[in-house]
């Protein structure tokens, strides 16, 4: 397997569920991906060690996902000069908002691309249009996927006129 040029990071292992489908799309894509358990809070150290050494390590997007207090994100863009995709993961209480508004609050200057709460497919989609911006074979794979997915709506529509 390719070296990752992804790496998924989540603050518990109890959000794989969330971040599963953001590894599922970027392997529908051919995008080589790590997956790490790296807590801001239970593992500062490792967080930053983590964020600090991932550009070195050929890391070019950061997709994370916390719940709660979720600082994982923002402090994984606040260590690194890669784009990070943050996913929102709605706990038990408050059905998410506290994560997303953890997430998406950044203070100017440390930008973090929040995806919906629980949108783990999307932020695998979207790592894989930032790579596509450099890669043209990855761009036109975009593109048919964006076909298909037109189609797919029109066929449900079809089958609603039977
Ligand atoms: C956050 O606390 C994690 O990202 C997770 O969403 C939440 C709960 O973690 P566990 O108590 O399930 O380990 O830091």
């Amino acid at each position: 397997m390719s070296e990752p040029i992804v790496g998924i990071v989540m603050g518990s292992d109890s959000d794989w569920p969330m971040m599963e489908p953001a590894a599922a799309a970027l392997t529908e894509f051919g995008v080589p991906f790590e997956a790490h358990v790296v807590s801001a809070h239970r593992t500062p150290r490792r967080m930053l060690d983590y964020a600090e050494s991932a550009e070195a390590r050929g890391l070019r997007v950061v997709i994370a996902g916390a719940g709660g207090a979720a600082h994982l994100p923002g402090m994984v863009a606040a260590a690194t000069p890669l784009p990070v995709i943050g996913v929102p993961r709605p706990l038990d209480r408050l059905d998410g908002m506290d994560s997303l508004l953890s997430i998406v609050q950044m203070p100017a200057g440390v930008p973090v691309a929040t995806v919906g709460i629980g949108g783990g497919r999307n932020a695998g989609l979207l790592a894989v249009r930032i790579l596509a911006v450099a890669d043209d074979a990855l761009r036109a794979a975009v593109g048919r996927f964006q076909a298909e997915l037109a189609d797919s709506v029109l066929a449900r529509d079809a089958a609603l006129q039977e």
